[in-house]
């Protein structure tokens, strides 16, 4: 059996009007196990009432570096967000639909899919510059976080890493800035109080980026990257 989650109680009026249709986008609803059970809509599964009552839906972050330095490119986002809006965060986050090839399971191939779409959406990134099988699969998490008092995430999340160089062409209905960091610069922006960081951003940024940085640059040493930019 499929569920439909439905919510027309809370109004969108004064949002931005593409973001208020992207609210229709079709979400995949799992439970605690990740096990997808049927489909809300984006708006439903982003609203704190939904979310209290326990509505899970699944999701992806991706973080991408660049080779040549070791950087990693970070976004802030637009304004015209409802959720988290002018927030610095990691390079993309979105959701695999509730469509036929974003549903499928077997080797994450539904999110690495949704990951590509996404990562073109927001960023200009062509769609054949990143491979699926070129996404690292590290985790997922369950986690969730209020962005208003009305809007937040209630998620289980695929965290994809990548390293590639690509071309960026950035979307300002999505994204209001965009840059490359290195981890030293990015720890000041984290200690810096001008900058307002994503929930779930400052989270994995802890207990998974930051070891895995580590990790990186060491491995880059050895294989040649420049150790001095890569700081
Ligand atoms: C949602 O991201 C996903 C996570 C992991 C928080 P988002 O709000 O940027 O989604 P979208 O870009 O589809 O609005
Ligand atoms: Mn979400």
């Amino acid at each position: 059996t499929t569920t439909t989650a439905t919510n027309n109680t809370v109004s969108l009026d004064g949002y931005d009007e593409e973001q208020v249709r992207l609210m229709e986008e079709r979400c995949i609803l799992v439970d605690e196990n990740d096990k997808a059970y049927g489909e809300g809509s984006k708006k439903e599964c982003h609203l704190m009432t939904s979310i209290n009552d326990g509505l899970l839906h699944r999701a992806f972050s991706v973080f991408l570096f660049r080779p040549s330095d070791g950087r990693l490119l970070l976004q802030k986002r637009a304004s015209e967000k409802i959720t988290f809006p002018d927030q610095w965060t990691n390079t993309c986050c979105s959701h695999p639909l509730y469509i036929k090839s974003e549903i499928v399971e077997e080797g994450q191939a539904g999110v690495r899919a949704a990951a590509i779409r996404k990562l073109d959406h927001e960023l200009g990134i062509p769609t054949d510059a990143i491979k699926p099988e070129e996404f690292t699969f590290l985790t997922r998490i369950h986690y969730l976080a209020p962005s208003n008092g009305v809007w937040g995430e209630h998620e289980i999340d695929y965290i994809l890493f990548t390293a590639k160089d690509v071309p960026t062409d950035i979307n300002p209905n999505e994204i209001g800035d965009a840059r490359y960091v290195s981890r030293a610069e990015l720890e000041a922006m984290f200690a810096d109080s001008q900058y307002s960081f994503t929930p779930w951003f400052r989270l994995i940024a802890r207990d998974l980026l930051f070891p895995w940085w580590d990790e990186m640059l060491a491995k880059s040493r050895a294989l040649g990257w420049d150790e001095a930019a890569g700081k």
